[in-house]
């Protein structure tokens, strides 16, 4: 289609596909289809998406799904952020969810995947306790709070786009 709106007077755009090509596309659609993405389990905070899976992981296994999704495990860098995925955990009732960040290089100096250090933390107060000495992962609880936990226990599944 030729010129800025269509036969029903709907508002087209260009935009880049992953296929290179670029693709005349309706930007009701496009709308439909993000507000339909971000139903129920999406949250979307300055340039970051939150999804979740709905289900329960231990860490390595969530790190594995969140990549094969073209994500990653969430990294909340501001309390925007903590709030956004905050919502999330609450709203989907099952409980904590896991975060990136590990001290697994470290004991006590928890990191981002890349390796650099926590721009911004909204540890539970006594956090991090590396109880048992084998608390090297970092769960949210539904208040938003952050704790340090084993890696292999099960918990949801957010992933950050
Ligand atoms: O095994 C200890 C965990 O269940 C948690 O217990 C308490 O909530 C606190 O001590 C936490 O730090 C700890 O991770
Ligand atoms: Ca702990």
């Amino acid at each position: 289609p030729k010129g800025d709106s269509g036969p029903r007077g709907e508002q087209w755009a260009w935009t880049a596909m992953p296929a290179t090509r670029p693709c005349f596309y309706a930007q009701t659609e496009k709308s439909k289809g993000w507000k339909m993405e971000l139903f129920l389990h999406g949250q979307s905070v300055g340039q970051k998406v939150f999804k979740t899976a709905s289900f329960l992981k231990p860490f390595q296994e969530a790190q594995q799904v969140c990549a094969q999704a073209g994500g990653q495990l969430p990294s909340p860098r501001n309390a925007a952020e903590n709030e956004a995925l905050q919502q999330l955990v609450e709203f989907e009732n099952k409980g904590a969810a896991f975060l990136s960040m590990t001290d697994s290089q470290t004991e006590g100096r928890f990191t981002y995947p890349g390796g650099e250090p926590l721009v911004y933390s909204n540890w539970n107060p006594g956090e991090p306790n590396n109880s048992g000495g084998n608390e090297h992962c970092v769960e949210m609880y539904t208040n938003g709070k952050w704790n340090d936990r084993p890696c292999g226990e099960k918990r949801l599944v957010i992933c950050e786009f």
